[in-house]
């Protein structure tokens, strides 16, 4: 019997519905499966824990985390708390910390639900979005200066480092050269930033020439954008900086159907240390508490860590179990449907259970 060991963090909001929902089908994949295990930790921090203590994880947090085989995320954002204090305290402190500098986003419309782009085929989508998770534009440098005053001002610099970027070109590269069609669209903004973004290019160039089996291109990231809507058959495996590849591969989720079916997987690729695998959306305090959010992100995201895992088998079979409750339209309202996210979990366990 194979065992990993999994720490459970549901932080605020939806987190905390959407992560028990993983965690139980998790729990009815293991017990099928029958030759792994997952012994799982749940840690209480985020929001409510900032309330009570100042932070939003404990001093030694990292620590904590560091002996596990994988981290499974909820969500981060309290509509009482600054967002930079709840992300820079908790989702970011965790893939800086550990240096999950690959952030993994793939997009499919999954059967039974239907792109708002009317001119989008089911199959005309299927994406893998590369974000770089580590510097950039969330290098956190800057500052503020004159505060209240007419000559204030405030920066915030972009870092780009060449073992930040060609580490990050390679991963994209090498997921790239692993797919079909073997294309990599490097994303930048090169005509108007010309320090970074030109660096990229250049990097994206240099790398280039260790897989002369994979074609690349560059794309400006507004062109891309816009291309993600008119042609979305055109486009494979995208790399992008931190802040670019956030904006895109939200603009996917909703292209795909919802952001709430959009799965992430923040890896150290070397595996030094833990990785993080969380749905793409947030807190979504909207809907917060009402049971209504869409476990699907979660339930995919789940798959990415099986497969991280080794477990590739179980990562298939949920996968599979996810398409087929799709397919026969037991979803929430956020893709058309009337299910709960209780109805939705158990129809996935059912499926699995087969
Ligand atoms: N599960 C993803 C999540 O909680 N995201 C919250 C957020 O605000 N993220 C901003 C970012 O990662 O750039």
């Amino acid at each position: 019997m194979r065992l990993h060991t999994i720490a459970a963090i549901p932080a605020d909001g939806i987190g905390k519905e959407v992560i028990p929902a993983g965690l139980a089908v998790l729990e009815a994949l293991a017990a099928r499966q029958g030759d792994f295990a997952l012994h799982v930790t749940e840690f209480p921090w985020g929001s409510d824990y900032y309330r009570a203590n100042g932070r939003m994880m404990p001093e030694d947090g990292l620590d904590t985390l560091k002996p596990f085989d994988a981290i499974f995320f909820g969500a981060v954002g309290d509509k009482d708390l600054p967002d930079d204090v709840t992300l820079w305290g908790l989702r970011l402190k965790i893939c800086q910390g550990f240096d999950q500098y690959a952030n993994i986003r793939p997009t499919r419309v999954l059967p039974g639900l239907t792109s708002p782009l009317r001119s989008v085929s089911p199959g005309d989508i299927d994406w893998v979005i590369v974000r770089e998770n580590s510097e950039g534009e969330y290098a956190g440098h800057g500052g503020r200066a004159h505060r209240g005053h007419p000559e204030e001002i405030a920066t915030e610099t972009s870092i780009f480092t060449r073992v930040g970027v060609t580490r990050i070109m390679r991963t994209a590269f090498r997921i790239a050269q692993r797919r079909p069609r073997k294309l990599l669209t490097v994303v930048t903004k090169s005509n108007a930033q010309r320090h970074g973004m030109v660096f990229w290019d250049e990097m994206a160039a240099e790398v280039a020439r260790e897989f002369p089996d994979v074609t690349w291109e560059k794309e400006l990231v507004d062109a891309m954008a816009a291309r993600m809507v008119r042609t979305p058959a055109s486009i494979d495996t995208v790399v992008a900086t931190n802040l670019h590849a956030d904006i895109l591969s939200d603009l996917a989720g909703a292209v795909a159907g919802s952001l709430g079916v959009a799965p992430t997987a923040n890896l150290d690729p070397e595996r030094r240390h833990p990785s993080m695998f969380e749905p793409i959306h947030g807190s979504a305090f909207d809907i917060a508490g009402k049971g209504v959010a869409n476990p699907v992100a979660t339930f995919w995201t789940a798959a990415m860590m099986l497969d991280h895992l080794g477990e590739t088998a179980a990562a298939a079979a949920l996968m599979t179990a996810v398409e087929q409750v799709c397919a026969d339209g037991v979803m929430t309202a956020d893709v058309g449907g009337t299910a709960d996210t209780a109805t939705v979990t158990a129809a996935v366990i059912a499926a699995i259970e087969g």
